[in-house]
């Protein structure tokens, strides 16, 4: 039998097979796989009653919740693109990512609503949102009978909003094929079958919770505990409790799970898999890990534009500080920054990736399309890094200027553009600096034309304006940027005075 086409398509065929199965359990409320499929076909009935056409795009604006899961495979059902939306977003990332992708119908909260409402008036394409709750069950009321078909693998499933170096975010294309095989490659590489129970706390409006924890969750027949958001000690109580698994986090999380366990005087018994990514983990936080859970974490590497790239493996060793090899059915490759040429081992240059995982392209952007790949399909990472003489990969810095904070990618340009529009700023340069629990955290230094203006001031701008983890953390004025002969601004320099002057006091 060919392998499912899509997610939505594996989901379908496990409903089919198991329907009384568990697939989800959120807040005492237990979803069976025939549930769940009846949710997300009366969601498909919804958006057709709602006039979304083939092909247009579904911005879901919401917390984690069955609701989500629902209309992601609902979405799908009716033909249409999902746009995952950050919950954090506030007016002008919305408004962007909504105008861009030209999002025709949005399923939101309460909780986010107002922060859409403020910007809606400038989204002449956005036709219809609805939010969770009474407004969400009354009109799935009425929503008649619909032809529902599964979508085609080369069919357009996701549009995934990613940072960009020039400061908007850009709409990586994935394909029902690529979410398919790359979820396939993860079931098998770590063993993933019906018989697990994964804990997801990780946001469902990003990769690693939606397209590792719940595509491999629905594509393995398996179940998932949903968790709104991640708090140490309910998690900390669950492992206790003992019926999971499995857990995914980033590294942050694994910080905070250590600093509960060193309060606690029990110990969960060990679970069959953890696993950590979307930032490096430090060899510390595994080490401490394997005493006190009497676990070694795998670590993998992913991105939004190919899903999951490598992985320590399941049987065999997982190296601390390494994010092991490819998944089944890709390669990877490390080449030279200038002449693309590949690498011997040991030596560092940019790591590519090629293979049915790897996204179509960016949503209306040939240019920044043709930028990422190399001639011969290889997809360029934008990670430096390096490759042992057995295979396992290290990630040791980036080609692209990016600061990952607990997990979220943040492109300082965004930031900095930001500011300089702010009155009384001349100049930013943002940069992150090492941070014990956040891996990295933004700092920005500000030239600026009066002194009056300080560093709360331009702090609470931010709040309005950015997300609440790309905000900085702090704001340090300087007479000048450091520059080059060529008057670009030495960020390496600004972060070196910035590290200094944190080390003197
Ligand atoms: C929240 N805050 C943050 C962050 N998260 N600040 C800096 N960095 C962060 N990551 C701020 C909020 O704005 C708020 O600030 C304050 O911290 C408390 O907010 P709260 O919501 O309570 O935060 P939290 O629950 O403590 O969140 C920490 C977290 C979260 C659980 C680590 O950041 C998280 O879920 N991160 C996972 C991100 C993720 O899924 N990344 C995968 C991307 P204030 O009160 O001042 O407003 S996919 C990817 O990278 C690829 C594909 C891959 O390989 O996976
Ligand atoms: P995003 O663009 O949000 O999908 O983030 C992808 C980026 O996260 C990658 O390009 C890497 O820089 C980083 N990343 C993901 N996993 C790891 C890891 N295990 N170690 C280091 N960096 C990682």
């Amino acid at each position: 039998m060919a392998p499912p086409a899509s997610i939505v398509e594996a989901f379908v065929g496990n409903a089919e097979y198991a329907p009384e199965k568990a697939c989800l359990f959120f807040e005492g409320e237990r979803w069976t796989y025939e549930g769940l499929h009846v949710r997300a076909e009366t969601f498909a009935a919804a958006l057709k009653t709602w006039g979304l056409e083939t092909g247009e795009r579904v911005a879901l604006f919401l917390g984690n919740s069955p609701d989500l899961i629902a209309a992601y495979l609902g979405t799908h059902l009716a033909g249409g693109v999902v746009v995952p939306v950050n919950t954090q977003y506030r007016r002008e990332e919305l408004r962007h990512i909504f105008d861009d992708a030209g999002v025709r119908l949005c399923l939101t909260d309460a909780e986010r609503r107002p922060e859409l409402d403020r910007v809606r008036a400038g989204l002449p394409e956005l036709k219809t949102v609805v939010e969770t709750g009474e407004e969400l069950e009354d009109s799935l009321k009425d929503v008649g009978e619909h032809d529902i078909e599964l979508p085609e693998g080369e069919d357009l499933a996701v549009i995934a909003y990613t940072s960009g170096t020039t400061g908007r975010s850009k709409g990586a294309m994935l394909l029902h094929r690529n979410l398919a095989a790359n979820a396939e490659a993860v079931c098998e590489a770590w063993r993933w079958s019906a018989d697990d129970k994964l804990l997801l706390t990780l946001p469902l409006f990003h990769t690693h919770g939606l397209m590792v924890g719940v595509h491999g969750t629905l594509f393995a027949g398996a179940s998932a505990e949903l968790y709104r958001r991640f708090d140490p000690a309910s998690v900390y109580d669950a492992l206790l409790e003992g019926s999971v698994t499995m857990f995914f986090g980033v590294p942050t999380m694994y910080v905070r799970l250590l600093r509960e366990a060193r309060g606690r005087d029990r110990r969960p018994r060990p679970l069959r898999l953890y696993v950590s990514g979307s930032a490096a983990l430090s060899p510390q936080a595994f080490e401490e890990f394997e005493e006190i859970f009497e676990e070694r974490i795998l670590e993998r590497y992913g991105m939004t534009e190919t899903i999951m790239n490598t992985t320590n493996p399941y049987e065999g060793e997982r190296r601390p500080g390494t994010v092991g090899r490819p998944f089944p059915g890709q390669e990877a490759r490390v080449v030279d920054v200038r002449s693309r040429k590949p690498l011997p081992a040991g030596e560092v240059g940019e790591i590519e990736v090629i293979g049915p995982h790897v996204f179509k392209g960016y949503w209306n952007r040939p240019d920044a399309t043709q930028e990422v790949f190399d001639g011969d399909g290889w997809f360029r990472t934008g990670d430096l890094g390096s490759v042992s003489e057995d295979g396992y990969y290290t990630i040791s810095g980036r080609a692209k200027e990016l600061i990952i904070s607990g997990g979220y990618n943040i492109y300082p340009r965004e930031i900095e553009e930001l500011l300089e529009g702010y009155s009384g700023v001349s100049e930013a340069a943002v940069v992150g600096l090492p941070d014990e629990e956040y891996g990295e955290r933004v700092v920005a230094a500000i030239v600026r034309e009066s002194q009056d203006l300080n560093e709360a001031e331009l702090i609470n701008l931010c709040r309005q304006d950015l997300a609440g983890f790309k905000r900085p953390r702090e704001v340090v004025f300087m007479e000048e940027l450091p520059r080059n002969a060529l008057g670009k601004v030495q960020k390496h320099l600004v972060r070196d005075q910035l590290v200094n002057s944190e080390e003197e006091t």
